[in-house]
């Protein structure tokens, strides 16, 4: 890692020590959960927030990245309010990132998501779909915010432990991707948790079946190397760039 990559993490907060609990869990299973991160104000400013901008873009949600059948989705919310920059760039989720990347980062893009009423279901997949010759090197890290609480009824993600460390896809190996598979572990927590992932690890949203609310978000990161999947220079309002420190403006890839 560059020393300037070094300095930029240590500004952001990206330096607190993993327990190794936590430890085992990103290296054995590909993922790990922390409970309590978000507090009951911030979770409120985000779900007023959440259904604000759903009710502003009508149509025209998530069209910075793609739309769903059954399930609502908000792309580019690094550009839509200040409530989202404590989740980009939270520091226990940077300090996670810089023990799975082990090697230079940015951030991707923030996203929501809410599977409705009998939607959401998705086959397993990892978020990484090019070939890796370069196997096992990671490429992408993603997060996870549940901003409600999550239950296998409402449509909490599933995640298949240690699949991060097959080289192949789901679809390749798996007779039904869609289908249950016998080790799959369900995200079901109460509102305010984060599960970390490396997004090699196979996982994928299932059905909400009682239509209550299951909004999360989506914090995605990835190897400073490829490309964003909302490249931020394109992206980047004068609002935002305005706000940002300059450990914040690397992160995002825009200085
Ligand atoms: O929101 C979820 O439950 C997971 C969604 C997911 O894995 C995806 O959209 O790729």
């Amino acid at each position: 890692m560059s020393n300037k990559s070094e300095i930029y993490l240590d500004a952001l907060g990206a330096n607190i020590s993993l327990s190794p609990q936590m430890i085992h869990d990103l290296d054995v299973q590909g993922f790990t959960v922390i409970h309590n991160v978000i507090d009951a104000d911030w979770l409120a400013e985000m779900r007023r927030m959440f259904d604000m901008i759903v009710e502003k873009e009508g149509d025209l949600l998530a069209i910075e990245h793609h739309q769903e059948e059954k399930a609502t989705r908000i792309a580019n919310l690094i550009n839509k309010g200040t409530v989202w920059e404590k989740v980009w760039s939270h520091p226990l989720v940077l300090s996670v990132c810089r023990h799975i990347f082990n090697g230079e980062f940015k951030v991707s893009s923030l996203n929501a998501r809410e599977a409705l009423m009998g939607g959401g279901h998705q086959p397993l997949h990892a978020d990484w779909k090019q070939p890796r010759p370069d196997f096992p090197k990671v490429h992408l890290v993603n997060s996870i915010w549940a901003i409600d609480d999550l239950s296998a009824e409402n449509g909490a993600p599933r995640i298949i432990p240690g699949t991060h460390n097959r080289p192949e896809l789901p679809e390749d190996v798996l007779a039904d991707p869609s289908a249950s598979h016998p080790d799959e572990i369900i995200f079901a927590c109460p509102a305010g948790s984060v599960m970390i992932y490396n997004a090699h690890t196979w996982h994928g949203g299932t059905t909400n079946r009682t239509g209550a609310r299951r909004r999360v978000l989506h914090g995605l990161y990835i190897d400073r190397a490829d490309l964003q999947q909302q490249d931020q220079r394109k992206w980047l309002t004068h609002e935002t760039n305005s706000r940002l420190n300059p450990a914040q403006k690397w992160l995002l890839d825009v200085e």
